[in-house]
């Protein structure tokens, strides 16, 4: 009798339904809408190293929420709706397409360590590289020929994964330059929504970024947790701090020609790059 209540008349509230690393995601009233709520835990290394990053969740959340309203604003669709709390906000649910894409304008972190270079060499043309999204085989690099063989992701996909990269990565480094920062390198993730669309999804934050102080080259970003440099808390504070104080500025985008828009094919570099 007195659990009669609860099962039938209860109304049916946010259930869990997946927790990653970083991030628990909730149901809604609307089955296309999903909340995110960020944690303060960190891990690196494929989870080989684990720890907490105080107010982490809450410097992650804003700093996302900010930068995906904005590249809505240039055009760029995206699974976010609304910061709805310091930790939480709605965004549309998307099927997550198993490719984390990392674009890499200098060199750091795997890519220094696999060809052999310091760590900041300029690249160009920018390196856009294709992992395999799986926990278990640890994100393993793949070519566009491993993607579609393996059915990962389809051809049209690919080429729409890099040229929004590019346009991400344009807005980011503009961005990111007037709050003096440079954008060393960052891994994004795209998802499909109920309708088909492709939308930029998961986060775009100091766990995703390298970012270096534009003047000391200081890292400002999860690199201070992986390699134990300390002032962690601060560096993510400092990173939303700058970024409100130039929230409105003007960017300065480079201009779009088919040069760029077809870097994917080098022949379009020309001699430049001969
Ligand atoms: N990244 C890759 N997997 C998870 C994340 N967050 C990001 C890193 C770095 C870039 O992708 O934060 O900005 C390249 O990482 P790595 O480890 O290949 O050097
Ligand atoms: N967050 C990922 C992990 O736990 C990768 C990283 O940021 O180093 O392994």
């Amino acid at each position: 009798m007195a659990y009669h209540h609860l099962v039938s008349d209860a109304p049916i509230g946010p259930e869990l339904i997946y927790e990653g690393k970083a991030k628990q995601v909730f149901t809604t009233d609307d089955p296309d809408v999903v909340l995110v709520r960020y944690k303060d835990d960190a891990t690196a290394f494929n989870a080989q190293k684990r720890g907490t990053i105080q107010d982490k969740g809450v410097v992650n959340n804003a700093v996302s929420a900010m930068l995906y309203e904005e590249l809505e604003s240039i055009g760029i669709a995206t699974h976010f709706l609304q910061r709805v709390s310091d930790r939480e906000q709605l965004v549309r649910r998307v099927s997550i397409v198993p490719v984390e894409v990392i674009v890499r304008n200098r060199a750091a972190g795997t890519f220094a360590a696999r060809y052999g270079v310091e760590e900041g060499l300029e690249l160009d043309p920018t390196v856009v590289e294709w992992c395999y999204k799986s926990d278990a085989l640890g994100d393993p690099p793949m070519n566009d020929a491993t993607a579609v063989a393996l059915g990962i992701a389809t051809p049209e996909q690919l080429e729409a994964l890099f040229d929004l990269s590019i346009v991400v990565n344009d807005y980011l480094l503009a961005r990111f330059a007037n709050a003096g920062l440079d954008v060393i390198d960052f891994k994004l993730e795209f998802g499909v929504d109920a309708a088909g669309e492709l939308r930029l999804a998961d986060e775009i934050s100091p766990d995703t970024c390298r970012l270096w102080d534009s003047g000391s080259g200081e890292r400002m970003d999860k690199d201070r947790f992986r390699r134990d440099l300390g002032g962690v808390e601060e560096a993510y504070h400092e990173v939303l701090r700058r970024l409100r104080e130039t929230e409105g500025e003007a960017i300065d985008m480079p201009a779009r020609d088919d040069e760029r828009e077809h870097v994917r094919d080098l022949d379009a570099l020309g001699g430049e790059h001969a």
